[in-house]
């Protein structure tokens, strides 16, 4: 790794004083005596792209980050300057260039510095390798935090530490491994409770240093490319999350059921080892979405074949499994293997489709089929190739599901586990080497997979798992954190990675559950499903060596607890799908860290554990064996307690029982909550009524939830059903509007409000102006059946 300490020693330069100064609609071009060009594009009035070329050259301008659908659009932008200052000023920011060295302040309108350059943009020519080594440092004031940065195992706080951004297969990592497998280089400064964002768009391997060099400087470099970041100004986390996210793109909804549980190991088979696990479910009443399968599932590891003894007919399996409520999902790598009379090695060897070294023969590596050739993902006529090659599994076969493994790309028996640096890359028209390509290979791997899944399961949705990405690849994947281990340690890492993926426009990622290494005991096991239900993600897997984890691996206690977490997951799959609707729809965050929920409160700023799942769930996971219960901090607010409805103020730390069959667990007060009935697989019943658990509250409150067919694109077209619900409470009154939009008809009639923690004895029930009789209440008062449409129930003590 570079040192940038070391770096400083040597021949840094920098810009001078600006010479001229252009303007071009949105985007502003400074130049200096020594031809360094900032260019600075207003994309809104909050988000400002800062990107810098040397001897007056930019690149050209080409990013797999951006999605190209993201839209622009500014109130205001003007261009002023004084003695010492050209002023660039929008609706929101006031950016100030300094003349005599091109660095940059940012303030908001009220004059607050939000951030600073300290020595700002420098870069070194990189006589070895070519092109610059591009750095910039900024100004880290006292009390600043920082987040984000993708898959970090790390403490969610980043202040003190130093990263590095290099895709890296980390079989069984630990806490503070760096790097790991995914690159995403974006993080949210968090200073004097106003946040912004800042994404350094570099695919070479990107380094960031908060404060640990220098305790009051935080730094971004690269080896190569250019210095090229955007900045997100708040000042609330979520507009930066949000603004982030919507840059680098959203993805479309999944189908609903992989949103319900998942069950994975390496490897289950032959068939009817599949067979059995499948029936095991439904006898012992556990819900199950997905089944999948691992490597050897494959002819000698060869991508897109089957093995015929083990499987001899995947595809009457596939819909006997289907029959049952399963859908199944395949591993494939990207390792081709070298096999002359291998159809899928012929086609990528007559059309030139494979990874080349830099003086012509073929990237060979070792993976798991031997030695292997690798599609080049960055060039879009492989990746048309690559999503032509889904056509039998997933469209004849009925695969629903592909799972993209070893894709930063690994390869083993080599130092740097993967391929050197020389080797080529088409990078969609920009020909390079593996320093520049490395960090996105993963992510065009899942994109292609993902064009190739979604043509073949048309008129169904795809679902993509990926282990490896770069920023962007929500748009295309769902993600896993790759091998973790067994141990309690690693139940604390998941939970923080999970977190930070969602800050970090990633939110669809779960963990495998249990442990990948190693095996859990059922404590541990016990408690990774309390967690894990909670991921937007929710998949047990693990390596297979060490002994079963199938959620009845661990005596009947175990059992039943774990069937009692995945059946409420199951409650809460329209809880879940107006997340991930909330989610595709403004990029919010599924699941959301303490500080990004309450970031004026400052104890949050330090915090892990806790999370909020959806909006209105405070979640503490129990990380410790032997726990009774823990320690925790309630967000500010007036909370239930999950479990027995009492209400509790928050703002403070507090004891949470918590034995073995519960975690944690409160609900914000107004919050309406949607639950199902519990189904053994999504779909396996009509749904016939939908319950709303509303939470009293003096006061008012919002929510919504969203419905659709579950799968397919009919919602694209309106056919969606979305509900906004607007509670007030008040002394002896609650009163729900509903305002509906969207043209699907949902299969229940009926919305059962459940009413919790109302403060009053029901005395009239008015529905859209019309009185009803108190004996529509059932269950004590507490419950009230309306149908499904109305606009209006008013309830009075
Ligand atoms: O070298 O396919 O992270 O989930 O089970 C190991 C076998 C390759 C690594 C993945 C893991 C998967 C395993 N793979």
């Amino acid at each position: 790794m570079i040192i940038n300490s070391e770096l400083e020693q040597r021949g840094n330069q920098f810009p001078n004083d600006i010479k001229e100064v252009r303007q071009e609609v949105d985007t502003i071009y400074f130049t200096t005596l020594n031809e360094v060009v900032l260019q600075l594009t207003v994309l809104r009035d909050s988000v400002i792209r800062f990107r810098y070329g040397t001897r007056g050259i930019l690149e050209d301008d080409f990013s797999y980050a951006i999605d190209t659908d993201s839209y622009t659009g500014y109130n205001h932008l003007e261009l002023t300057e004084n003695k010492n200052y050209h002023i660039v000023t929008t609706a929101k920011l006031i950016i100030k260039i300094e003349k005599i060295s091109l660095q940059t302040k940012i303030l908001d309108k009220e004059g607050h510095l939000i951030n600073e350059d300290e020595i700002g943009f420098h870069y070194e020519e990189s006589f070895t390798l070519g092109g610059n080594i591009v750095k910039m440092g900024k100004r880290a004031h006292p009390g600043e935090t920082f987040f984000g940065l993708g898959d970090k195992p790390v403490h969610l706080n980043l202040r003190g530490k130093k990263f590095t951004n290099w895709a890296t297969d980390s079989y069984a990592f630990g806490k503070d491994t760096d790097p790991i497998y995914k690159s995403v280089p974006f993080y949210i400064g968090l200073k004097e409770k106003k946040a912004y964002g800042i994404f350094f768009d570099n695919s070479f391997k990107t380094n960031f240093d908060f404060c640990q060099e220098r305790l009051d400087v935080t730094s971004f470099w690269a080896p190569g490319g250019e210095m090229n970041y955007y900045f997100f100004y708040g000042p609330s986390m979520s507009d930066v999350v949000a603004n982030y996210t919507h840059l680098t793109g959203k993805p479309d909804l999944p189908p609903l059921w992989s949103l319900g549980f998942q069950q994975c190991k390496w490897s289950y088979f032959p068939e009817s080892t599949v067979k059995a696990l499948a029936q095991k479910f439904r006898d012992l009443r556990i819900p199950c979405d997905g089944i999948y399968l691992d490597i050897d599932y494959m002819e000698g590891f060869r991508c897109f074949t089957w093995n015929k003894e083990y499987f001899p007919d995947p595809k009457r399996m596939i819909g006997e499994l289907e029959a049952d409520g399963f859908k199944t999902i395949v591993i494939i790598d990207p390792g081709i293997k070298i096999d002359p009379d291998y159809w899928v090695y012929q086609e990528g060897l007559e059309n030139d489709y494979f990874c080349k070294r830099a003086d012509g023969p073929y990237m060979v590596g070792k993976v798991w089929p031997g030695e292997c050739a690798f599609p080049d993902f960055t060039n879009p006529e492989v990746r048309d190739w690559w999503a032509g090659l889904f056509k039998d599994i997933v469209g004849d076969i009925g695969v629903r599901g592909v799972w993209n493994d070893m894709n930063e790309p690994a390869v083993m028996e080599v130092p740097g586990k993967t391929f050197p640096d020389d080797v080529r890359h088409d990078y969609d028209g920009h020909p390079c080497s593996h320093r520049k390509a490395h960090n996105v290979y993963g992510t065009q791997m899942a994109r292609a997979t993902y064009e190739g899944v979604k043509k073949y399961v048309y008129p169904k949705r795809p679902l993509v798992i990926t282990r490896s990405a770069y920023s962007g690849a929500q748009r295309y994947t769902s993600s896993w954190t790759g091998d973790n281990v067994a141990t309690w340690e690693h139940l604390w890492i998941a939970n923080n990675q999970v977190q930070r993926m969602c800050l970090s426009g990633m939110s669809f990622t779960g963990t495998d559950i249990g442990g990948f290494a190693e095996q859990p005991t059922g404590e541990l096991f016990a408690r990774w499903i309390q967690l894990g239900v909670f991921h937007p993600f929710c998949r047990v897997h693990s390596s297979g060596h060490h002994g079963d984890q199938e959620p009845w691996a661990f005596g009947d206690e175990i059992t039943n607890i774990t069937r009692a977490f995945i059946e409420m997951r199951y409650t809460f799959l329209p809880y879940l799908y107006t997340m991930f609707y909330e989610y595709s729809t403004k990029g919010i965050p599924m699941i959301k860290p303490l500080v990004y929920y309450d970031q004026e409160d400052p104890h949050t700023n330090y915090r892990t554990d806790e999370f909020i799942f959806g909006n209105c769930i405070l979640v503490c996971p129990i990380l410790e064996p032997n726990s009774k219960g823990r320690r925790m901090y309630l967000a500010r607010g007036t909370w239930y307690n999950f479990w027995d409805n009492s209400v509790i103020e928050g703002g403070r730390e507090l004891w949470v029982d918590a034995d073995l069959d519960r975690i944690p667990m409160f609900v914000k007060e107004g919050a309406i909550i949607p639950r199902y009935p519990v189904q053994q697989y999504v779909e396996e019943k009509v749904i016939t009524e939908l319950k709303l658990d509303v939470y009293f509250k003096i006061g008012k409150e919002a929510s919504q939830v969203y419905e659709d067919g579950n799968d397919g694109y009919d919602y694209k077209k309106g056919r969606y059903s979305l509900r906004n619900f607007n509670l007030t409470g008040k002394e002896g009154e609650l009163t729900i509007q509903q305002h509906k939009s969207g043209t699907y008809d949902t299969s229940y009639d009926t919305i059962k409000l459940n009413l919790i923690g109302l403060s009053f004895e029901i005395k009239s029930i008015t529905v859209d102006n019309v009185e009803y009789d108190l004996n529509i209440l059932e269950n004590d008062g507490k419950c009230l059946k309306l149908s499904k449409n109305f606009a209006v129930v008013n309830l009075m003590g």
